[in-house]
């Protein structure tokens, strides 16, 4: 007998991927052969919280074995079928391994893997600000100084500290090192003076790249240089300027288009900061002081004396959610996230979300938009944000009142693993992670994702996309100073070309880390953190991103559409984008650098274009038309009528 179901196909689901509450959603199971009316047919749902529901499925004379569900409440449905057989004997169709939809798989075995099916809660509010636009990271320290720099770090470095020390760097092209103690920590942190009077100075170079969101790594007061230790949440850091400046970028942003994120570190902070104040730089007394602190509950110390922290890291004490103190000092009306959106900020993008739980991000969500409707609230999580389990619990971000979306380093993996083969990526396979993606993801979600390729915890992309392996093994000291071999760099502008298109085809808001533009290579941290080289810019590079953004911004089916991914080989992937009568755009990269590759696809629509070569396509006989991929070559066909 044959027994079958695919979620990809509205033979056996519909509708397609996520779907709100109280969408009807049908779900097939086909049984075919000789002794297919004796087989009884069961769904079973699997509910995180409300556990197992099984369902009985009604058969239809062509064997095909339907029941419609529908959910009223936002939640991730697992379900899989069990088919029981005349002898009673059981088998199950359950996902593929490792996947959560797709052509399912026949088991013998009763704990299989499920189908994903997302039920959530339409958003009632959207960052439509966001939306459609194109967001550019900047690490504030490195990206740009003014006129005032000098004199503002050295004053901040001059600062009497007991615990860690600053140290001004006076040459803007030194790449960034560490010295360390004995036992790992930073001897003293290195500041270049960047500030946000210089990203200001800077707002017309982002504009002309076609950015309308900055995505600015912490900006307050802190000692290390990354200032994800924060010292005072309600404080600009001095060295970056003031709350005049803070004030004034924004403003200058909103002229030109551009609305400002924030990195929200509230799952810790430093253990240097005027909540912890473990070296006493701060006369008032800290958690660690206790007493009359009143941040005594801020965090959880142990009885030994010892504290929770994040990841292990003891300068960054973790703050205890539960505590009146944080819960007024983060979610208050004069709080953290509501404060700095009063002052100009439009959005959030929140550390380690995975740290928080769901309940904390919801009321993080729901304090931003009490200030500000649109206000965007992004999550930094790794993986699939749709079904990321972390410490033994499903989590909630995507379903409706927590985040907006997340960064999607799974959009990095794809794009990497592809143009590099990196993993034993292939077409198929990346063809399999999109459609996973656009399955799992409410479609509002997938379009407010960041699709970045480098970041401050990621090597740069150039380096990665020339061959570089291991990034985190290249000593520390020599990350920065990383160079590809001539010969590496050429391969690497070529795929860094087709990573543009894809990163400016794909749903979601393309996210660029400050200087890929100018070709800056580097490792993990701090070779991913060097200086913006004003004056000595790859121009090559800048000239890529204008012009794979000027595509996106040309085509406004791209914010929105949905898209449909499959491998022609396993060297060219393609995907459409806005499967219509009236008008699809079909992405096709050839990833292989050495052959030509030549495919056909089906002709849509009356007329068909590549947006790249300018070329007109013509329908064969067949329906069909022929695409001549050169090595490393892509093709943006649009059809339309
Ligand atoms: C520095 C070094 C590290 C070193 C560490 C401890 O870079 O190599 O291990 O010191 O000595 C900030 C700074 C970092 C600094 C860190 C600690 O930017 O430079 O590290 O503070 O002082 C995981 C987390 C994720 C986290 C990444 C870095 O889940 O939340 O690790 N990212 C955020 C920020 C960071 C920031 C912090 C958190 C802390 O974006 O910049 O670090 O506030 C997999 C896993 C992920 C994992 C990822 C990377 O894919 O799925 O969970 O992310 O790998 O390890």
């Amino acid at each position: 007998m044959v027994f079958r179901h695919n979620s990809r196909s509205p033979q056996f689901r519909t509708p397609f991927g996520a779907v709100a509450c109280n969408t009807p959603v049908r779900l097939s199971c086909q049984v075919k052969g000789d002794k297919s009316h004796e087989v009884a047919c069961i769904l079973r749902l699997w509910i995180d919280g409300e556990g197992e529901t099984l369902l009985d499925m009604d058969r239809d004379k062509e064997g095909m074995f339907s029941t419609t569900i529908t959910r009223d409440t936002p939640a991730i449905v697992w379900y899989s079928f069990i088919i029981r057989q005349p002898g009673g004997q059981e088998l199950r169709i359950g996902a593929p391994q490792g996947s959560q939809g797709g052509e399912g798989v026949v088991y013998d075995y009763a704990e299989v893997p499920s189908f994903q099916l997302t039920v959530y809660q339409p958003r009632r509010h959207r960052p439509t600000w966001y939306e459609n636009g194109i967001a550019y990271q900047i690490f504030p320290d490195r990206f740009a100084r003014d006129t005032a720099w000098r004199e503002r770090t050295a004053a901040e470095c001059a600062k009497p500290r007991r615990g860690s020390t600053k140290h001004l760097i006076e040459d803007w092209s030194t790449p960034p090192t560490y010295s360390r103690n004995p036992d790992g920590s930073i001897t003293s942190w290195d500041f270049y003076g960047g500030s946000l009077k210089g990203i200001e100075e800077k707002l017309p170079h982002l504009s002309e790249m076609g950015i309308t969101t900055i995505y600015l790594n912490p900006i307050f007061e802190a000692v290390s240089n990354h200032r994800y230790d924060t010292a005072n949440y309600l404080h600009i850091d001095p060295m970056l300027g003031t709350d005049e400046d803070f004030r004034d970028l924004c403003q200058a942003a909103h002229e030109h288009g551009i609305g400002i994120i924030l990195d929200g570190v509230f799952n810790h902070t430093g253990d240097d900061s005027i909540y912890f104040n473990r070296y006493e730089n701060y006369p008032a007394p800290g958690a660690w002081q206790g007493g009359t602190s009143p941040w005594k509950d801020a965090f959880n110390f142990n009885e030994d004396g010892t504290y929770e922290c994040w990841w292990g890291v003891t300068n960054m004490p973790a703050l205890n959610e539960n505590s009146p103190a944080v819960r007024e000092l983060l979610l208050g009306k004069d709080g953290v996230i509501r404060h700095w959106l009063r002052m100009g900020a439009d959005g959030w993008r929140l550390d380690v979300a995975d740290e928080l739980t769901d309940g904390f991000i919801a009321e993080i969500k729901r304090a931003a938009t009490t200030e500000k409707p649109d206000a965007l609230v992004l999550g930094e999580v790794w993986e699939d944000a749709s079904n990321k389990i972390s410490y033994g619990n499903l989590r909630r971000y995507l379903l409706g009142d927590e985040l907006d979306a997340a960064m999607n380093y799974p959009f990095r993996d794809m794009v990497i693993g592809f143009l590099t083969g990196a993993e034993g990526v292939d077409a198929y396979r990346a063809a399999e992670m999109i459609e996973s993606q656009s399955e799992n993801y409410p479609a509002e979600a997938l379009r407010c994702s960041l699709n970045l390729l480098s970041s401050h915890d990621r090597a740069r992309i150039i380096s990665v996309l020339g061959g570089m392996e291991n990034p985190d093994s290249i000593p520390e000291n020599e990350r920065a100073t990383w160079r590809l071999p001539d010969d590496k760099l050429g391969l690497a502008k070529g795929r860094f070309w087709l990573a543009m298109l894809m990163q400016m085809t794909y749903p979601g808001v393309p996210c660029v880390y400050y200087g890929d533009e100018a070709g800056l290579q580097g490792a993990t941290d701090p070779g991913n953190r060097s200086t913006y080289p004003w004056g000595h810019e790859d121009l090559d590079f800048q000239a890529m991103i204008k012009n794979a953004a000027s595509l996106r911004r040309s085509m406004p089916l791209l914010g929105t559409a949905s898209i449909e991914a499959r491998a022609l080989d396993a060297d060219v992937l393609m995907y459409s984008r806005g499967k219509t009568q009236c008008e699809c755009l079909n992405m096709l990269v050839n990833r292989d650098s050495c052959n030509t590759h030549t495919v056909r696809i089906p002709f849509m629509g009356e007329a068909a274009t590549d947006l790249i070569s300018g070329r007109t396509l013509c329908a064969d006989a067949d329906g069909m038309t022929t695409v001549t991929l050169y090595p490393l070559g892509s093709a943006a066909v649009y059809f339309h009528s």
